[in-house]
């Protein structure tokens, strides 16, 4: 059932278990603001998950509600998972679902890091 980014979050969420430690994962970088680890289902030879540490359903919300602080450390932590991986020169590629048409899954933002080939042209 793909997310509706205009209800309310789900404090009960897979990605709210994980950083509350309920659920393991397989953890690559962490911090104050973000959380990185391997998506269960691979889609790239390297597929990572970033998640910000707050309470936000996807990117309207993280965008409208979160604070410079938060906007700012997540931003800087996507780009350390990348560097501290070795992806700065082949490259890698960065999406966040958002919302029914794009099929996102889990209400809680996530941004997918994928790398590890050439990736092709971007979806329509
Ligand atoms: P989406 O952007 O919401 O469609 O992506 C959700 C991703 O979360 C998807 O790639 C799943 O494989 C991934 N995932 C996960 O890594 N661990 C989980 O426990 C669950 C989903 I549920």
């Amino acid at each position: 059932m793909p997310v509706d980014a205009t209800q309310p979050y789900d404090p009960d969420n897979i990605f709210a278990k994980i950083l509350r430690g309920e659920i393991p994962c397989d953890r690559v970088y962490e911090d104050d603001y973000a959380l990185a680890f391997h998506d269960i289902a691979k889609q790239a030879p390297t597929h990572i998950l970033v998640i910000p540490r707050g309470a936000y359903v996807g990117w309207d919300d993280f965008s409208a509600r979160a604070s410079e602080a938060e906007i700012a450390g997540f931003v800087r932590a996507v780009g350390t998972v990348a560097r501290n991986a070795g992806l700065v020169a082949p490259g890698y590629r960065l999406l966040a679902n958002s919302g029914i048409d794009a099929g996102q899954e889990v209400p809680h933002l996530h941004v997918h890091l994928f790398a590890g080939k050439s990736l092709g042209p971007m979806l329509a």
